[in-house]
Order: C-alpha cells, then sequence, then structure tokens
C-alpha cells in the first residue's frame, strides 16, 4: 500500500493549523491594506507585525520565531528567539515576514504581501537578515537541473533546453537593482526576457512554480534572506528547485550567522536545508499582485481577502478567498 506521508506521524504539523495561519496573514494584510498608498512604510508595516502577533498568540502552538523582524533589541515585535502562541500545542519554528514589500504597499504598487510559514520545531533555517544569491525553478524538472555558481547563460540554456524551447521563450524575474546590472544583461545576451519587479521576491520565486500562468520560468538574484527562507518553505509544499548562499561579506555577518548556527559561511543551502520535514506555508495579498489580489474594503464594511495556503506533507494549495463582515465590530484587527 503506497503513502503519501514521507515523515513519521509524530512529526506531522496539525494539518488543523493550515487554517490557523490563514487568519494570521489575513489579519496582518488587512491592517497593512488600511494603510496601503499613504506612503508610510514604516507605519503599514508595524501595523501588519502587531496584528500578525495578536493572530499567532492565539493559535494553539509552542512557537518560536526564527525569521522576524531582527534581533530583540532593535525589533520589539516578532523578534527573532520570541516564543509566540498560547505555549500549549506541537514546538514549531515560525518564520514571518507580515508585510513583504512596504514599499509596494506604501506606493500601493502591486505584489504587497503578508506571508509567514509554520515549521516542525527546529527544522527553519536560522538565517540572519543579510542577503541571501537565490536562484530557483519550478517543479518537473530533473533534480539539479539549476546550479547557483553557473552562470545565468548555462542556467538559461539548461531550462530552455529542459522546457524544449528556445532560450528566447524563457523569462527570468529579477528584482531590479543596480547590483543586477550585469546579471541582467547576461540573461538578456541569450535572447531570454528579463522581467523586473521593484521589490517582492518571496512572491517572485514562487511564480517559478506555474510558468505556465505567471510567464516566469526562472528567479535569479540576490535578495534578502529572510525572504529566501520563507520561499524555500513555499517552494517546498509547491516542489520545484532553489538554492542560495548567504551574503556573509564582513566579520560582523560572519559572527552573527555563527551565532546562529551557520557553520559554513559558503554553503549552498538546497529547498531542504532551509525547510525541512513538515511545513505550512500562506501568503495573503496586500495590494493588487499577480499571484493574489489585494485586500479590498467593500460597502457594509465587508473585508475581502485572497490567500494561499500550502502544506507540504500533502503539497495542497490551496486559494483562500474570504468576506470579514465582524472585524471592527470585535475589534480584532
Ligand atoms: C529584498 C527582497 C525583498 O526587499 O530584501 C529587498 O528579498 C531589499 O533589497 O523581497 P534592497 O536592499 O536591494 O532594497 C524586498 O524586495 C521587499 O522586502
Ligand atoms: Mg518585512
Ligand atoms: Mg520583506
Amino acid at each position: 500500500m503506497s503513502t503519501i506521508i514521507s515523515v513519521p506521524p509524530q512529526l506531522l504539523l496539525e494539518r488543523i493549523l493550515t487554517l490557523e495561519i490563514v487568519r494570521v496573514t489575513e489579519r496582518a494584510a488587512v491592517s497593512a491594506a488600511r494603510l496601503r498608498g499613504h506612503g508610510q512604510e514604516k507605519a503599514a508595516d508595524q501595523a501588519a507585525v502587531d496584528a500578525m502577533r495578536r493572530e499567532l498568540n492565539r493559535i494553539p502552538i509552542e512557537g518560536t520565531v526564527v525569521i522576524g523582524e531582527g534581533e530583540r533589541d532593535e525589533a520589539p515585535m516578532l523578534f527573532i528567539g520570541e516564543k509566540v502562541g498560547i505555549n500549549a500545542g506541537p514546538k514549531v519554528d515560525i518564520a514571518v515576514d507580515p508585510l513583504e514589500g512596504t514599499t509596494l504597499c506604501a506606493k500601493n504598487m502591486p505584489g504587497a504581501i503578508a506571508t509567514m510559514a509554520m515549521a516542525e520545531g527546529g527544522t527553519l533555517l536560522h538565517a540572519p537578515d543579510v542577503y541571501m544569491q537565490k536562484i530557483a525553478i519550478g517543479p518537473g524538472y530533473d533534480k539539479h537541473l539549476i546550479d547557483i555558481d553557473a552562470t545565468p547563460e548555462e542556467n538559461i540554456r539548461r531550462v530552455a533546453k529542459a522546457k524544449g524551447v528556445p532560450m528566447s521563450a524563457i523569462t527570468a524575474l529579477v528584482l531590479d537593482r543596480a547590483r543586477h546590472a550585469e546579471l541582467i544583461a547576461a540573461i538578456r545576451k541569450t535572447g531570454a526576457s528579463v522581467r523586473l519587479i521593484t521589490d517582492g521576491d518571496v512572491a517572485g520565486v514562487i511564480h517559478t512554480a506555474d510558468p505556465d500562468n505567471t510567464g516566469v520560468d526562472i528567479y535569479i538574484g540576490t535578495g534578502g534572506a529572510p525572504e529566501g527562507v520563507l520561499a524555500a518553505a513555499a517552494l517546498r509544499c509547491i516542489g520545484g528547485q532553489m538554492y542560495t548562499r548567504l551574503i556573509l561579506d564582513t566579520h560582523e555577518k560572519r559572527n552573527r550567522a555563527e551565532s546562529m548556527g551557520v557553520a559554513d559561511p559558503n554553503k549552498i543551502y538546497a529547498i531542504e536545508d532551509m525547510a525541512q520535514g513538515d511545513c505550512l506555508f500562506a501568503a495573503t495579498g496586500v495590494t493588487d499582485g499577480s499571484l493574489l489580489s489585494g485586500v479590498k474594503f467593500r460597502k457594509d464594511n465587508v473585508i475581502q481577502t485572497e490567500t494561499v495556503v500550502m502544506r507540504s506533507v500533502t503539497g495542497t494549495v490551496r486559494y483562500i478567498k474570504a468576506d470579514h463582515r465582524q472585524l471592527d465590530k470585535f475589534h480584532l484587527d
């Protein structure tokens, strides 16, 4: 008899938690969306953090934030090491980015999301808030097709060949940054198309999982390490390949990483090195984006949200559209 469960049952996260984390990202997204387009990155971020923390503290978990808003002294809430949950239930690691794309939200541009991942305790990479080199493709390719140390040309060539299309039919998603000038030129030289985003590479990486709909075949470039771990948690659920490397270019960063358990500063992380075991991932749209619709404030106080939630052990991906009617009445956000 075959079974889809590949880890011992005692290590599974209870599936009921799937819905619980949807509430968390929904509330964070609604709170941030109230400040959408107001040009206030910090205020929107803080609103998302407050809402996310309040909701996390209602969940029956013994959670530890491993990817959070920063070190305890710089982040009063959702700091790395903070305990969340009702302190009863499974021990879990929590990764959060309550408002991923603060600038997108402040400018009401596409692609801001509220996002989090939950995994068995001790199974998420404890990554410091440094840059991370990343390369990712979606599911359905041979193992190790892409190589973080190969040239962009080589990676594009391999993906095109595996897909059975010319390189000119490949689209690479890249963060629009000066540091990526050479990378962008190298990709364009192959004939491939570069789609630039100003922010938001958690969603960016997730785009690779569904090239037929998103038009994105590969993600390449350097972004935040916390965002890398969140994206890895998502790809762990939907499949795909992702390789990353922390950019630890100063003593201070190397020491910080070491104190968080990073023994080899040059280590290449695959998805399973960043998110092992069973994990859940959720993201709710704050502004409209190509992955998710943003929060809509309708008449009669109806608030609509769209969330994607994934569970690694089964690979289930759900899109949940919700109408919230009582948020103001119960002062819940
Ligand atoms: C990265 C990326 C994020 O901010 O952290 C980026 O991973 C910051 O990059 O998705 P810069 O320092 O070059 O601005 C996001 O785009 C949004 O948090
Ligand atoms: Mg953030
Ligand atoms: Mg972010």
